[in-house]
């Protein structure tokens, strides 16, 4: 590698830098902690546990009682399967699911990046739910913090060239660029721990700092891009002659998190750069992560995802840095077909004589809740038929590898258990994603999860009084800036900003290639889809044949769209 520098002198350092640096590979003093009689860790043991896929959060819904009572917080852990493409045996997914209902409060949770995650985890139960998910042949290694995360992948089943190369190389990337630490093996499995005083294992991807910020891969082909490929750091287009892969484009610095009233911080959409050929993507994608690890910024970690880095020192900088990394000159990025996004819920021929059923799951969450069992309905389909579980990055189920009878028995088992079959969700509903936010996530700002279901049905109200209820609009909804449902790359977007409102985001498209922009800033939960309802009627009355929603916004200026909401608003 030819240039090998930390951007920040160790002074400059962020407090996180310090502990990575310290950790002797993710090492710290976690064992002890966690051995230790108490409910949660420490902020170092907080920081290093990311890294083994496990975060430490509270029962936000209970705190402030709890205060009052003069009780400590309810710790419980989070804890983040990683799941490359999102594909899993129907073994694994049972091992899940037994493992969510003995440690996981019954609650398996799909997340907008193919993972599963459960809540509401023990301390005494980390190690055991952590073992148990690795028995099933998984990890929780790299799932959260400074690395390269879950892989992302185009998850449509079909049987042809295009697909099973995707997913190929989602496994693939994710496998070369994990971290070579064995502190994982040696705190969750038992392995026997390298002495007290010695070094850490060389990691020559990581190196003792792992990279500036977590780092995100997504892959995908132009014809499927339900991945949102380029809101990743680095997004992976593959261009295919017919069934031929030519190679693929690389978009660097892709990222949506921003701080409202930070001007400093913003969404990004990558910007495709190079094109690689196809035995080049595991090198192409090192060279990229060694770029981002050489220069991102270490001081700040608010400006130290690779957009930035993108963005402070240009296309050509940028190229140039990868060619050297890459070791040979890189092609620019080829012209790429237009995106598409595939609806993959209902049954669908897979091309090889099986079939999959794609299942509609509200925010990922899958749980027995009332009359509507879910959770039971689906370990059930998964024990009885057998099928691949594919999670998707629009927080669903596809279940693959089905025989053509298989439909009328998965119907049944779903009805039996009082869970809506796809086609009955209006378009609206079933394109919907939203984070978990409270009471799991520290740093929501208001709900998004939990108001997601009544939330949606007044704006499908808003959209049939227009006129437009079968209209397909992707809207998106989290409960702070962070952007975890990736809501600036959706048609409509409606972000946390105080406990009191919601910021309203117009103008993306469906096809996550255009950022939608700020046009509400603060907005009641009750005024939302009043807000909405008259940019949805001018829309049925103005738009040209076939202009979808989010491009008729954003061909509106923003006070058109303003003084349009504000009109029936008030
Ligand atoms: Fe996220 C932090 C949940 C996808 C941007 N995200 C968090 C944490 C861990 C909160 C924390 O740091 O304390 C959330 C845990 C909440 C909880 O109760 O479970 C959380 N993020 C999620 C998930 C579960 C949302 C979901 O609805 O499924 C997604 C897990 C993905 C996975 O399996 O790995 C999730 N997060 C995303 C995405 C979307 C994506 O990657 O496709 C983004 C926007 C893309 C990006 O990274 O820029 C995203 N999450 C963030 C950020 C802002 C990062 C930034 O650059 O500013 C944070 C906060 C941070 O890192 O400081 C964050
Ligand atoms: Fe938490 Fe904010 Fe992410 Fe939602 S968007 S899960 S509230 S960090």
């Amino acid at each position: 590698m030819p240039d090998t520098a930390i951007a920040a002198p160790v002074d400059l350092l962020s407090e996180v830098e310090r502990l990575k640096l310290e950790s002797r590979g993710l090492r710290g003093d976690l064992a002890e902690q966690l051995a230790a009689d108490s409910a949660g860790v420490d902020d170092a043991g907080y920081q290093l546990l990311k890294f083994h896929g496990t975060y430490l959060g509270y029962d936000r819904d209970s705190a402030t009682e709890r205060k009052q009572r003069g009780e400590d917080k309810a710790w419980e852990f989070m804890i983040r399967a990683r799941i490359p493409g999102g594909r899993l045996t129907a073994e694994q997914y049972l091992a899940l699911d037994d493992l969510a209902l003995q440690y996981g409060g019954g609650s398996l949770r799909v997340t907008t990046r193919q993972a599963i995650q459960f809540h509401a985890v023990a301390k005494g139960e980390l190690k055991a739910t952590i073992a148990g998910i690795n028995h099933a042949l998984l990890t929780t290694l790299a799932a959260c913090g400074d690395v390269v995360r879950n892989v992302t992948a185009t998850p449509a089943p079909i049987a042809d060239a295009k697909h099973r190369r995707l997913q190929a190389d989602a496994r693939l990337l994710s496998t070369a660029l994990l971290p070579a630490t064995r502190a994982y093996h040696e705190i969750w499995l038992g392995e026997e721990r390298i002495a007290g005083d010695a070094p850490a294992e060389h990691d020559p991807l990581y190196g003792e700092r792992y990279l500036p910020r977590k780092f995100k891969i997504g892959i995908a082909a132009p014809d499927d891009n339900s991945v949102d490929v380029l809101t990743n750091d680095l997004g992976i287009v593959a261009l295919f002659d017919g069934d031929a892969l030519t190679g693929y484009n690389l978009a660097l610095g892709g990222g949506l998190g921003m701080t409202h009233n930070r001007p400093k911080t913003y969404p990004r959409l990558a910007t495709p750069l190079v094109f690689v050929g196809p035995d080049d993507l595991v090198r192409a994608a090192k060279a990229v992560i060694a770029l981002q690890r050489d220069h991102g910024d270490r001081g700040d970690r608010r400006h130290a995802r690779l957009k930035y880095l993108v963005d402070d020192k240009g296309a050509a900088w940028i190229k140039a840095k990868l060619e050297a990394y890459f070791g040979a000159p890189l092609e620019d990025a080829r012209p790429m077909p237009p995106f598409q996004v595939v609806d993959h819920t209902g049954w669908h021929a897979q091309g090889d004589g099986r079939w999959y059923y794609g299942l509609s799951i509200a925010s990922g969450r899958i749980r027995d809740q009332g009359k509507r069992r879910l959770r039971t309905a689906l370990s059930r389909i998964v024990a009885e038929l057998r099928p691949t579980p594919i999670l998707t990055p629009t927080q669903d189920v596809l279940l693959a590898d089905l025989a053509a009878d298989a439909r009328d028995r998965i119907e049944a088992i779903l009805t039996e258990h009082g869970v809506e079959l796809p086609g009955s969700l209006s378009e609206v509903a079933r394109w919907a994603l939203a984070c978990p936010a409270l009471p799991t996530c520290g740093l929501a700002l208001n709900e998004a999860e939990r108001i997601r279901a009544p939330l949606i049905g007044e704006i499908e109200q808003a959209l049939a009084a227009a006129g437009i209820g079968g209209e397909r609009i992707s809207v998106r909804i989290t409960g702070c800036p962070n952007g975890c449902a990736r809501p600036y790359a959706g048609e409509i977007g409606i972000v946390g900003r105080t406990a009191a409102d919601y910021a309203l985001f117009l103008g993306g498209d469906f096809e996550g290639t255009r950022l939608n922009r700020r046009v509400f800033d603060r907005v009641k939960l009750g005024e939302i889809a009043s807000t909405l309802a008259p940019i949805f009627a001018a829309y049925a009355a103005e738009r040209r044949p076939d202009e979808r929603f989010g491009d008729w916004c954003h061909a509106q200026g923003d006070d058109r769209l303003r003084d349009l909401g504000r009109k029936l608003a008030a």
